[in-house]
C-alpha cells in the first residue's frame, strides 16, 4: 500500500482504554462481563457506542434488527462501505474480549484516520450486531443472519428467552429497534477482529490468526418425558426417571463428539429440570445440544449418530424424547481477496501469522454470504473464553487492529 495509509498505526492506549471503558458496563465481580442482548447493561454500551462515533464524526443508522452502523464518508460515496464489526453483547460470564475488541477497534481505526485527514475512497462502516452470542436469544449470530438472509425479520423477532420476553418486543423496550430494512443495504468488504478463543496462536507464539473460514455450527434442543412422582414411596422399577434418562442421553453427547475428536466438539450448555424439587422424581428434563465440525458432512453423521443413541436411551428408560434441531450454519470459507490483504498487512507490519478455521461462530459467518469476508485473530490466554478470566493483551490487540487498519486501507485502494 502506497502513501501515508502504508504509515498509519492505531493509538493502541486509546484502544485499551475504550476496551477498559466498556468492560465496566457489566462488569462482573470476578473481573468479566454480564450484558446479555438487548438488556438495559446492552442499552447502555450501545448508547456509549452511538456517542464516541458522533464524536468521531459518524452519521449512525440502527435496522430493523438493532444493528448499529456508524458511517465515516469517503471520497465516492456512491461506493458500498467498507464495513469493519463485530458484537457488544456477552455471555453470561464472559470476559472483556469476545466480540467487544472488534468493535472497538473499528472506532479506534475511525479516529485514527480521523487524527491524519486521511481520506478513504469509499465510506468506512463500524457495526455492532446485535446477538451474536445467542446466549439469551437463540440462534446464535441472528441479527447478522437476518442480514444476510439467513432468517427473516419475523422470526427473530418472534424469539423468546427463558423467562419467555420475545426479541421483538426487548429490542423495542430499549429502543433500537431502528426503521431501516436488515440487509437492504450492500457492503464493499467485512472485516472482524476477535480474539482466537482457543489455543493455537499462543501455543504457536503467533499473534495473528488469518483466518480463512467457520466451521459447520447445529444447535438442537431436546425435552425428555418421564412422569412424576414421590421420591419415597415409588419402588426403582417403577419410575419412569426423566433424569436419570436424560444423564444418560448427555453422556451419548459427549461419547458422539469424542468418535469424531479431535475435529469435533459436542457440548450440552443449558440443563432445566422440572418440578426441580429434593423429593419429586423429575418429570421432565429440557437441554440443548451444540454440535460442531469443519466438515458439514461429518456434522449430518454426528447428528444422525445422535439421533439414533437418545432414541434408544428413551427406549430403554420408558420415557419420551422429543430431539430438534432450532440451527444449521453450515462451513464457511472466506474470501480470497480480503484472506491476502490480512496475511499481506501481517507479513508487512512483521507479525507471526498463521492461516486458521475459526471454532468459535462469529457475525462474519452470515455476512460473508453477502459480502466478501474474512477475520483477524489475536491470541488469548491458554485459550480460555465465555469465561470471566478472559485476557488478551494489549500489544497483541494493537497488532490485530494495526492489521486490521492495513487490511481495510488495502482494500479501499484495490
Ligand atoms: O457460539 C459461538 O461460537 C459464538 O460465541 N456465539
Ligand atoms: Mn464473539
Ligand atoms: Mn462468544
Ligand atoms: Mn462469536
Amino acid at each position: 500500500m502506497s502513501g501515508i495509509g502504508g504509515n498509519l498505526r492505531i493509538d493502541a492506549e486509546r484502544l485499551w482504554a475504550s476496551i477498559m471503558e466498556t468492560a465496566a458496563i457489566g462488569a462482573t465481580e470476578k473481573g468479566g462481563i454480564r450484558r446479555l442482548t438487548l438488556t438495559d447493561l446492552d442499552r447502555a454500551v450501545r448508547d456509549w457506542f452511538v456517542a464516541r462515533c458522533t464524536e468521531a464524526g459518524c452519521s449512525i443508522s440502527v435496522d430493523e434488527l438493532g444493528n448499529i452502523a456508524a458511517r465515516r464518508p469517503g471520497r465516492d460515496n456512491s461506493l458500498p462501505p467498507i464495513a469493519i464489526g463485530s458484537h457488544l453483547d456477552t455471555q453470561p460470564t464472559g470476559g472483556k474480549f469476545d466480540g467487544v475488541i472488534g468493535v472497538l477497534a473499528g472506532l479506534e481505526v475511525l479516529r485514527t484516520l480521523n487524527d491524519a485527514g486521511y481520506q478513504t475512497h469509499a465510506p468506512i462502516e463500524v457495526i455492532d450486531w446485535t446477538n451474536e452470542e445467542g446466549s439469551r436469544f437463540a440462534p446464535a449470530m441472528l441479527a447478522s443472519g437476518v442480514f444476510a438472509g439467513a432468517f427473516d425479520r419475523d422470526y427473530a423477532y418472534s424469539r423468546t428467552d427463558r423467562e419467555g420476553l420475545s426479541f421483538g418486543a426487548e429490542l423495542e423496550r430499549i429502543g433500537y429497534r431502528g426503521d431501516e430494512i436488515c440487509g437492504a443495504r450492500r457492503l464493499g468488504a467485512f472485516f472482524e477482529l476477535h480474539i482466537e478463543q482457543g489455543p493455537i496462536l499462543e501455543a504457536e507464539g503467533k499473534t495473528i490468526g488469518i483466518v480463512t473460514g467457520v466451521q459447520g455450527m447445529r444447535w438442537y434442543e431436546v425435552t425428555v418425558t418421564g412422569m412424576e412422582c414421590h421420591a419415597g414411596s415409588t419402588p426403582m422399577h417403577l419410575r419412569a426417571d426423566a433424569l436419570v434418562a436424560a444423564a444418560r442421553m448427555i453422556g451419548a453427547v459427549q461419547a458422539v463428539g469424542l468418535a469424531h475428536a479431535p475435529d469435533a466438539v459436542a457440548t450440552v450448555g443449558l440443563v432445566e429440570v422440572r418440578p426441580n424439587s429434593r423429593n419429586v422424581i423429575p418429570g421432565e428434563v429440557f437441554f440443548t445440544i451444540d454440535l460442531r465440525h469443519p466438515d458439514d458432512a461429518v456434522l449430518a453423521a454426528m447428528e444422525a449418530a445422535l439421533r439414533e443413541r437418545l432414541e434408544a436411551a428413551a427406549r430403554e428408560d420408558g420415557v419420551a424424547m422429543a430431539l430438534t434441531r432450532i440451527w444449521d450454519s453450515p462451513s464457511v470459507h472466506f474470501d480470497a481477496g480480503c484472506i491476502e490483504a490480512v496475511e499481506d498487512a501481517a507479513r508487512t507490519l512483521g507479525f507471526g501469522a498463521r492461516r486458521m478455521v475459526s471454532g468459535a461462530g462469529h457475525d462474519a459467518a452470515y455476512i460473508a454470504r453477502v459480502a466478501p469476508t474474512t477475520m483477524v485473530f489475536v491470541p488469548c490466554e491458554k485459550g480460555i473464553s465465555h469465561n470471566e478470566a478472559e485476557k488478551s493483551e494489549p500489544g497483541d490487540i494493537a497488532a490485530g487492529a494495526d492489521v486490521l487498519l492495513r487490511a481495510v486501507l488495502a482494500t479501499d485502494e484495490r
